[in-house]
């Protein structure tokens, strides 16, 4: 009761009734404000500072053969790069976020040419996984998912924090982080966001082949983690869920 109480008093006093996203991102101690579709466009697209790809609404993409799933709509390259390097962590900070249900992935793909402005498309880039967070204790129906442990309740911000691998080559990357929502019976929902890294650092790796894959592509529906009734028996009370997809590169 008094969760519902205090999720109920979230709800009134945010713009949004039932979605969420990462609207910012910390590399060590400092903020990088990233893009809100909650606020106007105007000064956001003309930003200099905006490291971003743009996202114009809170609701998931409920396909995973849709173009948008590689950074989102209409994901607009950004004008900046968060600058990291190779082996500390990239922080998204997530507002307003309140599933629990559902594999959290973190991804990175080369920019070519080191320029992500002019690799748009998204779609075309081989990505490979940094981080993926599932089910932390109990059953995929009731346990916890790092997706609800992850959040904060009272409106404050939800960190998810995953390493640039230490290995990696230096240059410009997107990262995408990626939370799939799996509540509804056999309606996956994905909520996505990209934001352009420049990489420094010692590394001189790249992940092998096997580690690559394309978005959309590495999602479908004949795949039994997304295609998924967490309520059904055999299903709910299963103490397992293996997220699917290419191995983390650790780098
Ligand atoms: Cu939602």
């Amino acid at each position: 009761m008094l969760s519902t109480i205090a999720l109920l008093t979230t709800l009134l006093f945010t713009p949004v009734t039932s979605h969420g996203g990462c609207l910012n991102y910390t590399v060590g101690e400092t903020w990088y404000p990233g893009y809100s579709p909650y606020d106007d466009p105007t000064p956001q697209d003309a930003a200099p500072w905006m490291p971003q790809r743009k996202w114009t609404t809170n609701e998931p993409i409920l396909s995973p053969t849709n173009t948008s799933l590689a950074c989102n709509a209409p994901g607009d390259p950004a004008r900046a790069y968060i600058p990291i390097t190779a082996g500390q962590t990239i922080t998204a900070v997530y507002m307003y976020w309140i599933h629990t249900v559902g594999p959290m992935i973190a991804w990175m793909a080369r920019c070519p040419h080191d320029d992500c402005h002019a690799a748009a498309d998204a779609t075309a880039l081989s990505w490979f996984k940094i981080g993926q967070r599932g089910l932390e204790s109990g059953t995929i129906e009731t346990g916890v998912w790092f997706q609800g442990s992850f959040s904060r309740w009272d409106g404050g911000p939800s960190l998810w924090g995953e390493k640039v691998p230490e290995g990696l080559e230096p240059g410009r990357y997107l990262v995408r982080h990626e939370v799939v929502s799996l509540h509804s019976a056999r309606k996956p929902q994905f909520y996505v966001q990209c934001a352009h890294l420049e990489v420094s650092g010692e590394g001189r790796e790249r992940p092998g082949d096997e580690y690559l894959t394309r978005i959309p592509g590495v999602w479908s529906m004949e795949q039994p983690e997304i295609n998924i009734d967490i309520y059904a028996p055999g299903v709910s009370n299963s103490t397992v869920y293996n997220i699917p997809g290419p191995p983390v590169w650790k780098g």
